[in-house]
């Protein structure tokens, strides 16, 4: 009978992706928004930037929107825990771009992992303006996995008074 095997199969292989997803997706940045993944399919883009990843710097997530904030505005951060472990989580900060070595740690959250749902901090945006920061949470759990999300950040005190003429007005002081 081809029919009742064909459904079958189906509800198999339903079965076996949620049970991936529920698995391997360990939580993702939920503030400021992260860079996400194209799909359309909201549970893809979820599982891709929470899913344990090695591609550095960033995981998965390959765009975003930017968030701008003052200098030394709180940023109200937060990552919801969807599987728990223990490990390390970290929010960083790279002044310009995405380079690796760029990332400097501004807030240790501990051992964030061991519990479900939100960790909640509120963490100073840099005194420095930039036009391409990147905002980094970074967790190396207990059994080696690193899960990684980026949000594009940009420092300004204003609309009104973009970066470049405060950059452009450093330079001519420095000459
Ligand atoms: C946050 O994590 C909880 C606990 O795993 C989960 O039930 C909930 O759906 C998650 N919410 C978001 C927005 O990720
Ligand atoms: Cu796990």
């Amino acid at each position: 009978m081809y029919q009742p095997n064909f459904k079958l199969t189906i509800l198999v292989v339903a079965f076996l992706i949620g049970l991936v997803a529920q698995v391997s997706a360990h939580g993702m940045m939920l503030s400021p928004p992260c860079r996400l993944v194209l799909s359309d399919y909201p549970e893809e883009v979820v599982k891709a930037v929470s899913d344990p990843t090695t591609k550095r710097p960033c995981g998965a997530g390959i765009y975003g929107p930017t968030t701008t904030y003052k200098p030394g505005e709180w940023m109200n951060f937060a990552y919801n825990v969807s599987i728990t472990h223990g490990g390390n989580c970290y929010v960083q900060m790279n002044m310009n771009g995405d380079d690796e070595e760029g990332f400097k740690t501004v807030q240790e959250l501990g051992e964030c992992g061991k519990q479900l749902g939100l960790v909640q901090a509120f963490v100073a945006a840099p005194y420095e303006h930039c036009d391409k920061c990147t905002l980094r949470f970074m967790w190396d759990d207990d059994l080696g996995n690193s899960y990684l999300n980026c949000a594009n950040i940009k420092v300004a005190d204003s609309p009104d008074c973009p970066t470049k003429r405060r950059r452009s007005t450093r330079r001519s002081l420095k000459f």
